[in-house]
């Protein structure tokens, strides 16, 4: 009998990017992925992980029974099982401790929809305030970034620009789409501003690239606003009606001559120069994206803050080819901060970050760490953590390893073994996004889609599924009383007028508002003066600087000929997802180990060639890799690139967790002052 076939259209999500995928199954198992050709964010086009999918879900080394620790290693014990035992030790452990002793960690995996919104309901159903996740240094720095200045963080209109500036963002690798949007662009004859120390993807492609040195950006983006206020060149209607602070933004911006620029940056005055004239006569139309390039520097927030000032002074905010605000999804709040409020029990990193915890509900995850080791502010003993591998991803993983073995119980969710399940008590197999059905909206079409449970395997948990059943054992059921993930949607698209029928009928997404720029204009900014803050008197009143004021990173201000190389880590790669992937075996064929990224000027004077190995060392830690010597327009001299996520090598080893941004509590991963030794 020939097999039967079947056709499943849902959502990949190898990466945050969603592509729409027809899953093509033979006798109910996955033989193949295909791009959903109506899908309108990716129109058939699917990156080299879509088909990877097929790899991980049936992975030799998948987790599909739960794991229990025991002095004679690794017990394979029943679901119900595990689930009671875990409950058994939380209860206990709440009960000495105190609920707040119990953390819930949730990562990049999980993503930022409902399942994210599940960890936070579990965590104050339980009683503790601590949720913790990737957030901590993920997107957070940037949504402040733009969120203290414009209420909100807009999307680039990308494919109507007529001048696109990418700051630290590599879309070919991190959001393969976003490049189809940028290439239409260039098309019809838009700039392609990148801003990178690196020549990346897609500075290759660029009209202008700006090697900045890393970390300084902010003083690029002063340059690029006294260009254009000299040359009033800003959109003054708007400045006068619907901005605060412009007198004291042109008053700063004054000591940002193109030469000073120049001076600390290391872009050409020239080329600054150049910058604005391309903005100054695309306005409005000027499309400004931040990535992840940004955000792990000291001076992340205030950087940030001062190029979305730049939309704010040409006008390009909410405008048709600038960045609009999208209309959000009005989906039921699965949070419980209304209704379980518990900032009175000191989430942690809340008092020293309180942006983070006023503007996000985030707890700082090296605050817990710290909380972990010292009993201080007070004991962290129990962490469930699920999507997340925080002994590679987080810094100073020496320190993080140390920390989650000390706990009295980690709980980790997850496929593989990771580095953070190698060391829990328990290890629970989890469903992959094609095991499990989630709402998911998409920011720039504005639509929503759910996905469809492809394929289950006996015992695998969805994340649902997971806390309900930890939850009704802990005498907290009434907080999840949705039989499964499918009542669970019901219940949350009820505000939307929509119905999960009409999604399921439609796997291209359901639009649920249709995109349209100037929404603003009849509500305001969703800021404390309703209007663009160029300065903030709420930052202001926590005891910061009101205006976005520009401070040099550590390694320009103090340099040290202990450390005289600059690191920058986390370069994405298309292969990889962070720690993730590198169970492919195909992908470990093309790039099989991390390097460190090297100028040919550097590896010169260090007398070290291509592939040889070195030790790099910061004030946390060493390791030792192979050198990569790039083209002398790839990398600026004196600075250096390692990406993370690989076991061996992990760059996290030297990265640093007593050093913050003082708004967002992003880590110094990024600007790292190093030394290079050759071996
Ligand atoms: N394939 C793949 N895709 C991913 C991920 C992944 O791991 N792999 N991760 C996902 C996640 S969670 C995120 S947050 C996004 C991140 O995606 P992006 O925000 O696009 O980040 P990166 O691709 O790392 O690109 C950041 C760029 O910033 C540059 N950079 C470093 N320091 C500085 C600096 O000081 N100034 C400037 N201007 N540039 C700097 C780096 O050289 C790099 O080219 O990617 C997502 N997509
Ligand atoms: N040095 C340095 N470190 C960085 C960065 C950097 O630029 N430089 N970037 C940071 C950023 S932006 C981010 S977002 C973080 C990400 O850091 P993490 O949130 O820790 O993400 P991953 O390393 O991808 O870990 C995800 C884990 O979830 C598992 N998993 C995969 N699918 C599922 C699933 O469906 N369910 C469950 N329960 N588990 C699943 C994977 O096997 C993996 O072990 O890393 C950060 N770390
Ligand atoms: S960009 Fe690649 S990994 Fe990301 S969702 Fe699309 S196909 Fe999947
Ligand atoms: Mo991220």
């Amino acid at each position: 009998m020939p097999p039967e076939t079947e056709i499943q259209q849902t959502l990949c999500r190898m990466c945050d990017d969603r592509c729409g995928i027809d899953v093509h199954l033979e006798d109910g198992r996955i033989v193949d992925i295909l791009g959903n050709k109506a899908h309108l964010w990716n129109r058939g086009r699917l990156c080299v992980k879509a088909r990877a999918a097929v790899d991980m879900v049936y992975h030799a080394d998948r987790i599909l029974t739960p794991l229990k620790r025991t002095d004679e290693g690794w017990q394979q014990i029943p679901l119900e099982q595990a689930l009671d035992e875990i409950a058994a030790r939380l209860a206990a452990i709440r009960e000495e401790r105190g609920a707040r002793s119990i953390g819930v960690w949730k990562g990049e995996a999980i993503g930022f929809g409902q399942q994210e919104n599940i960890a936070r309901r579990f965590a104050h159903a339980v009683g503790s305030p601590n949720y913790l996740s990737n957030d901590s240094m993920c997107y957070a720095a940037r949504y402040f970034g733009f969120k203290l200045v414009a209420g909100a963080w807009p999307v680039p209109d990308l494919e109507n620009a007529g001048c696109i500036v990418l700051w630290g963002a590599n879309p070919p690798y991190a959001h393969p789409n976003m490049t189809q949007y940028i290439t239409a662009a260039r098309r019809k004859g838009a700039t392609l501003v990148v801003v990178d120390p690196r020549l990346s993807a897609i500075a290759r492609r660029a009209d202008i690239h700006a090697a900045v040195r890393p970390g300084t950006d902010g003083a690029l983006a002063w340059g690029l606003i006294h260009q254009l206020v000299t040359a009033g060149a800003c959109d003054a209607d708007f400045v006068e009606h619907h901005t605060v602070g412009f007198a004291k933004v042109v008053d700063y911006a004054k000591a940002f001559t193109a030469e000073a620029v120049q001076a600390e940056t290391g872009v050409p005055a020239a080329a600054v120069r150049a910058i604005a004239r391309a903005m100054q006569s695309a306005a409005p139309r000027v499309a400004a994206y931040v990535g992840n390039g940004l955000e792990h520097h000291e001076n992340g927030v205030n950087n940030i803050r001062a190029i979305a000032m730049l939309d704010g002074l040409l006008g390009a905010l909410d405008r048709a080819g600038g960045t609009f605000f999208k209309a959000e999804l009005p989906l039921r709040d699965l949070t419980l901060y209304e209704d379980v409020p518990l900032k009175h029990l000191g989430p942690l990193g809340a008092g020293r970050f309180p942006v983070l915890y006023d503007l996000r509900r985030e707890c700082h995850t090296m605050t817990a760490i710290e909380a972990i080791l010292q009993d201080d502010p007070y004991p962290l003993r129990a962490l469930i953590v699920t999507g997340a591998n925080p002994a590679s991803t987080n810094p100073n993983s020496t320190r993080v390893l140390e920390a989650l073995k000390s706990l009295d119980l980690l709980v980790v969710r997850d496929l593989f073994m990771s580095e953070t399940a190698a060391v829990a008590d328990y290890v629970l197999p989890a469903a992959s996004f094609l095991e499990r059905t989630e709402l998911h909206a998409h920011a720039k079409h504005q639509i929503v889609s759910v996905t469809r449970k492809v394929v289950s395997w006996p015992g695998v948990q969805g994340e649902y599924e997971f806390w309900h059943d930890l939850a009704a054992r802990l005498g907290i059921g009434d907080y999840f009383p949705w039989e499964d993930e499918t009542a669970l949607n019901r219940w949350l698209l009820e505000p939307t007028g929509l119905t999960l029928e009409e999604l399921e009928a439609h796997p291209e997404g359901v639009e649920y508002s249709p995109s349209l720029p100037g929404r603003w204009k009849d509500t305001g900014f969703d800021t404390p003066s309703g209007k663009v803050e160029f300065a903030s008197q709420y930052l202001k009143d926590l005891g910061y600087d009101e205006l976005p004021v520009y401070q040099s990173p550590a390694y320009r201000r103090e340099p040290d000929a202990a450390y005289p190389f600059v690191l920058i880590t986390g370069a994405r790669k298309l292969l990889y997802l962070h720690s993730r992937f590198r169970n492919i075996p195909r992908f470990l064929t093309a790039i099989p180990g991390p390097e460190v990224e090297m100028h040919p000027d550097d590896s010169e004077a260090l007398g070290v060639a291509d592939g040889d190995t070195v030790r790099v060392t910061s004030r946390i830690g060493s390791l030792e890799l192979p050198v990569k010597v790039m083209a002398p327009n790839e990398i600026l001299p004196g600075s250096l690139q390692i990406t993370h996520g690989w076991r061996d090598a992990n760059v996290n080893l030297i990265t640093h967790d007593d050093r913050f941004d003082p708004i967002s509590g992003f880590p110094l991963m990024k600007s790292v002052e190093v030394r290079v030794e050759r071996m």
